[in-house]
Order: structure tokens, then sequence, then C-alpha cells
């Protein structure tokens, strides 16, 4: 059920701390912790602890929980010292988007030029 831990999801297990992560922040709504894979000096993937598979069914479900995200994405960058340089926020949406992870979780990219379009 929306919103209830997934016992097959990989963001779950990090909530719940069953796997892994080198969390940066956490919030009681939230956990920001490093991308496994970074693409950027700064890469930190920020998501809330209920699941939803994507960002619009989060934001639907709990649209508080997205202001929070994204709260968050500008405390990081501003710890992180990218906040003046310019960072990007990213919620990839769908696999066609490059979504891998279907729990919904914001990128905060910084550190380096970014481009646009992305690609
Ligand atoms: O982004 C999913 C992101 O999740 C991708 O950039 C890799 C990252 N990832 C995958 N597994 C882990 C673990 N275990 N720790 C930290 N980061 C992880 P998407 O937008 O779905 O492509």
């Amino acid at each position: 059920m929306a919103g209830e831990p997934q016992a097959d999801c990989l963001f779950c297990k990090i909530v719940e701390g069953k796997v892994p992560a080198t969390v940066v922040r956490e919030t009681e709504t939230t956990i920001a912790f490093r991308d496994i894979n970074p693409q950027a000096p700064t890469h930190v993937l920020v998501i809330p602890k209920v699941h939803h598979p994507d960002a619009a069914s989060l934001a639907a479900a709990e649209p508080t929980v997205i202001a929070d995200i994204l709260r968050e994405a500008g405390e990081i960058a501003a710890e992180e010292g990218v906040a003046d340089q310019g960072y990007r926020v990213v919620f990839n949406t769908g696999a066609g988007a490059g979504q891998t992870v279907f729990h919904a979780h914001l990128h905060v990219l910084g550190g380096r030029g970014l481009q646009w379009p992305p690609g």
C-alpha cells in the first residue's frame, strides 16, 4: 500500500537501516544520503521516509513532504558549499526518464558546471 514500507524497495531498506548509506541529513519526514554513483562532486539523494513510487504520487498523497524534501535540498546545497555556484535538483520520473529506484527521490547535484539541456 502506498505510504507503507515495501519489502522489495531498496530505499525503504535504507530508511529502516537495513542497507547502509552515507547519511548527510535526516528530519522527521526525510533522509538524505550520498548517491552511490555520484555524477557531480556533490550528489545527494533526498527521500521521503514514506514509500511512494515517484514524486508525483508523493505530491498527491503527502504534499507537505515534497516541501520538506525541497527545503532539505537547499540546506544541503548550503552545507556542501555549492549554493552560490548553482546546483540542480532533479526528480527522474519513469523508466524512460532514467528512474531506476521506484521510491521517490530528489537528486541534488552541484560542485561542477551543469549543462542544459541535461540529455
Ligand atoms: O536514481 C537512483 C539513484 O540511486 C542512482 O543515482 C544510484 C543511486 N543508488 C542506488 N543504490 C544506492 C545505494 N545503495 N546507496 C546510495 N545510492 C544508491 P534514479 O533517478 O532512479 O536513476
